[in-house]
């Protein structure tokens, strides 16, 4: 991808208006209002579209995308480095949602600072190089709580995503503080990376025109001048056509979908739809992954299920059927930390088995996705093709689909079982005809390719190859080749081009040319021979390691072939500077490259010495690496050597302390400056089973534990009482009368027995409830499923009708954020989160020492804490975790507070999550480090806490650096 422009602002009217009837369905005449009021056009950039592609300033782009949060990763510096891996492997754009709630606690307040600061994610884009589609809502799904609305928004009267009057003065603030910020950053004005603008989020049932009319409206009014996109699932509506339709509609597919205890139970393809002619055949979600519920198989067997396989063939086959936008869901998932969950897909972890996982290490999904990313951006004529017909391959088990650019007429053809399920090994040959082509006006076909006798085109289990032929590579004219394309590109004074196979699987690749080239194998095995009737070099070889052919064609541009296994062409890295493409072996990762007269200043990571090779322009004569020379030998290449990380040790989590807490279950405990709860009416759709209204969101508490207190006078003859709570899936409340523990239950209704004499016939007796909330639904059919209520709601005593008059607790200040910084999410109702006790710098009175693991049979929750030094290394980035080992029958719950960041919810007897990755920044790499533990145990008999370690994941050595996230104490 070229760099993104600099700021370059024209408001030639004329100019835009030529271009807006020229351009026709696209929105290139950008027309807003400046500060004065006035509308003012603009023509800078535009982006547009046609039947087959996206066009950024008039230039096709395939556009390879790569999903991230922001929001599920809370160290900025952080963001760099997701976005940096995107675009080493290939991807030139990033697909962002907006979490509405993430930043506004309250209606009316909004945060925009900190782990918040969305100026600084786009800036940080736009450093990068890399495009964003920007996808704010105000509905987003994702797997979040109430799919992104603020819980405020839970106890609105009018459904949401309509036109109701309530819902749309909430969304039309949302997006008049969210879109200016994204509206300084677009491509258009020569500001910045984005490029795509999303309306709604898979809007496709209980659909509202007016609400969508709106929507466009408010955008447009707040400054986004980019086309529009919609993502759709199901249902009517496709806002392709009509009114509140968008500029440019897509498909979203997850053919796995998502269960990933069958990891190799495949589906089947889907063939995305072309829903106009006018627009190009887009994705804005394709599966990357898969989440993984409370008590799911984990994220390994996701990443499984939609492994390097399923890669190859779904995506080629996106290829194959024309799709020009593709992005996938999800590539960094990152962690859904504090209560951002909802919670009937996911638990903390939002690692959803993507190509990288959610300690940022590199996957071998994330290789795959490169060798076709690589593709997409080296190979041009792959933004503009139509079906033509491909011929029969000689095994009738395997299909071949063809596709060619009718400009110049380079030929796009995949194959692949004929069964996309299948696990076979098939053998084949393919015709490749490219009469139809205009290859310098040589009409040529290739009956039975390949040609050499003995050899063949392989299947090996589930598999898909594209071929390309008839394709002008660089300067050279590539016939055909089985083989794969990686990349290409002038360096130096030769073309260079990575193709790539199966290891042990045969290749051949055809060059043409007028005369005789000379051939040099420099390395492997390859034979060649040379048909001067045609003109054709044929070169044949079995993909073994690396193999190099250097074919100098007289009076020509030579060729460098690089012809590589899977696995060693994962190992080349691709950047562009300013001159010219770099081709870089060996390293972990290659960040960035940049060119300054004879000198190449590169930047990546290692985990282990690693050798070095570099392809670059012949004026580079000298290599840095992470700012040290590298010392290098050879003249064509140069080759050196890079040292890998130190290793680190990380220490063992000793000094533990505990304290008990849930003072609110004894009789005495203080509760008069709790809310009263005693409303009668509701907004909400579910009306409660009881007066009065207990439902959490209506008292302001949204996230997290709530206590209750009821207090009643007993006429004697109580025996039980019999509660109601929405805790959400996995959630659990637990219930004391007088002090006295009555046991626990699961979301829904359950009756507590009293204890013979318990409750105190004509005196004031205490009920204390605490429950949890898993999080809010997602509202997917937007059908108000995000309102099903939290907290209790319905209470009953049995055998008496005594009045219970209610006080609620959840966390402190409600809507009122005491902790704006870590934000909404971070904590809630627990005595010691309203006391401060997950934060770091705490007093030491009440807590006494212990070591774990530790039994405990008190019921309600206990504090655990430590502190632990680290001193790593400043240019390693070491990603580590906290992990919990227990036996899993006992029933206990824990909030992960790390530097008073809560970063993990672990349910012992549920999971499957015993392993909680903390991103660095929050995790002070270089200091001490707090860690606070609030356990609840459920049945006051299987209590305590396990063995809690530190967990290293990678060690890698790098030039990443991330500032620690600044964290009130
Ligand atoms: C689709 C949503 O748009 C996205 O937000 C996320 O929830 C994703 O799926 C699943 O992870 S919805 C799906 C039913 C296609």
């Amino acid at each position: 991808m070229r760099s993104l422009p600099r700021v370059r602002r024209r408001f030639v009217l004329l100019v835009a208006v030529v271009l807006a009837v020229v351009c026709g369905g696209a929105v290139t005449l950008a027309a807003r209002r400046g500060p004065d009021g006035a509308r003012r056009a603009h023509a800078a950039h535009t982006v547009t579209y046609d039947h087959y592609s996206l066009k950024l300033d008039g230039n096709r782009v395939y556009l390879w995308s790569a999903e991230f949060h922001y929001w599920r990763l809370p160290s900025p510096d952080l963001w760099r480095d997701v976005l940096e891996k995107f675009k080493a492997a290939g991807y030139n754009a990033t697909s962002i949602y907006f979490d509405w709630a993430y930043h506004s606690p309250k209606q009316g307040v909004y945060d925009f600072t900190g782990v918040r600061d969305i100026e600084r994610l786009l800036t940080i884009a736009q450093q990068v190089g890399i495009y964003v589609i920007a996808r704010p809502g105000p509905y987003i799904n994702a797997e979040t709580d109430s799919g992104g609305f603020p819980g405020w928004l839970t106890t609105q009267k009018g459904r949401a995503r309509s036109s109701a009057p309530d819902y749309t003065q909430a969304y039309r603030e949302w997006l008049r503080h969210v879109d200016p910020i994204i509206a300084k950053h677009q491509y258009t004005d020569g500001t910045g990376p984005v490029i795509l603008y999303q309306i709604e989020n898979e809007y496709g049932t209980h659909t509202d025109k007016a609400y969508m009319k709106d929507l466009k409206k408010q955008v447009r009014a707040d400054g986004i001048d980019v086309p529009f996109t919609h993502n759709h699932c199901c249902g009517a509506s496709k806002w392709a056509t009509g009114g509140g339709s968008v500029d440019l509609p897509g498909q979203d597919s997850y053919p796995q979908k998502f269960n990933c205890s069958t990891p190799d139970r495949w589906n089947g393809l889907a063939t995305l739809p072309r829903f106009r002619d006018d627009a190009p055949i887009f994705t804005p979600e394709f599966q990357g992954g898969a989440y993984d519920p409370w008590g799911g198989p984990g994220y390994d067997k996701c990443r499984t299920l939609t492994g390097p396989d399923f890669e190859k063939v779904f995506y080629k086959h996106n290829l194959a059927t024309g799709v020009t936008m593709q992005n996938f869901y999800m590539t960094y998932g990152g962690t859904s930390w504090g209560w951002l969950a909802d919670p009937s897909h996911v638990y903390t972890s939002y690692d959803y088995g993507s190509a990288i996982k959610e300690d940022r290490e590199l996957t071998p999904k994330y290789d795959e996705a490169k060798r076709l990313g690589y593709l997409t951006q080296a190979v041009a004529p792959l933004t503009k093709t139509d079906p033509v017909s491909a011929g029969k391959p000689t095994n009738a088990d395997v299909t071949l689909t063809a596709r060619a650019n009718p400009d110049d007429g380079t030929r796009f053809s995949v194959l692949r079982h004929r069964d996309a399920t299948s696990t076979t090994t098939e053998t084949t040959h393919v015709p490749i005809d490219l009469t139809a082509g205009r290859q310098g006006g040589a009409a040529v076909s290739y009956p039975s390719v390949p040609q050499e006798p003995g050899t063949k085109i392989k299947l090996a289990g589930r598999d898909a190859k594209l071929l390309v032929a008839g394709y002008h590579l660089g300067s050279q004219q590539l016939r055909y080749s089985t083989s794969e394309i990686m990349t290409h590109g002038r360096i130096g004074d030769r073309d260079v081009a990575l193709l790539y196979g199966r290891r042990g699987e045969d290749g051949e690749t055809v060059l043409h040319y007028d005369a005789a080239p000379s051939v040099t194998v420099l390395s492997g095995k390859v034979r060649h021979v040379w048909n001067a009737g045609r003109g054709d070099l044929r070169l044949n070889y079995t993909h073994q390691g690396l193999a190099r052919v250097l074919v100098t064609p007289r009076g020509g541009v030579p060729v460098l072939l690089l012809l590589a296994t899977d696995q060693e062409a994962a190992r080349f890295w691709r950047q562009d500077t300013a001159a010219g493409p770099v081709l870089v072996r060996g390293p972990e990762l290659l960040r960035s490259a940049a060119v300054q007269g004879p000198a190449l200043a590169l930047t990546g990571d290692t985990s282990a010495v690693t050798g070095l090779e570099v392809f670059a322009a012949t004026s580079v004569r000298t290599v840095t690496w992470n700012g040290a020379p590298v010392r290098t030998t050879g003249d064509d290449t140069l080759t050196g050597r890079l040292a890998g990380p130190r290793r680190v040790t990380v220490p063992a989590l000793t000094g533990w302390k505990v304290r008990a807490e849930s003072p609110e279950a004894r009789p005495g405990f203080d509760d008069h400056g709790w809310t009263v709860a005693n409303r009668t009416t509701t907004n909400n759709p579910t009306r409660p089973a009881t007066a009065p209204v207990l439902y959490a969101d209506d008292y302001g508490f949204h996230y997290g534990d709530v206590w209750y207190r009821a207090h009643f006078t007993a006429k004697g003859g109580e025996t039980g009482v019999t509660l109601t709570a929405g805790t959400g899936k996995a959630g659990v409340y637990s219930v004391w009368l007088n002090g006295k523990f009555l046991g626990s239950s699961g979301d829904g209704r359950h009756t507590f027995a009293f204890p013979a004499r318990a409750a105190a016939k004509g005196r004031d007796n205490v009920l204390s409830v605490l429950v949890e909330n898993m999080g809010h639904n997602e509202d997917f059919d937007a059908t108000d499923t995000h309102k099903e209520p939290r907290g209790l709601t319905g209470a009953k005593l049995r055998g008496s009708a005594a009045p219970l008059t209610w006080r609620i607790q959840g966390g402190e200040g409600g809507e009122e954020l005491p902790d704006p910084a870590r934000g909404p999410f971070n904590t809630g109702g627990l005595y010691g989160e309203r006391n401060g006790w997950h934060l770091p710098g705490g007093a030491d009175a009440g807590w006494t020492a212990t070591t774990l693991p530790r039994r405990d049979t008190r019921p309600g929750v206990s504090w655990y804490k430590t502190t632990f030094d680290l001193n790593l290394p400043k240019d390693q980035d070491v990603p580590l975790g906290v992990t919990f080992t227990d036996d899993h029958s006992r029933h206990y719950r824990a909030l992960l507070f790390v530097n008073g960041w809560q970063l993990g919810r672990y349910v012992n007897d549920v999971g499957p999550q015993r392993s909680f990755p903390i991103p660095p920044g929050i995790l002070r790499a270089n200091g001490r480090n707090t860690l606070a533990i609030a356990v609840w145990n459920e049945d006051g008999k299987t209590g305590g806490l396990g063995q809690v370690a530190l967990r290293q994941y990678a060690d890698l050595a790098t030039s990443l650096r991330v500032a620690d996230v600044t964290t009130p104490r």
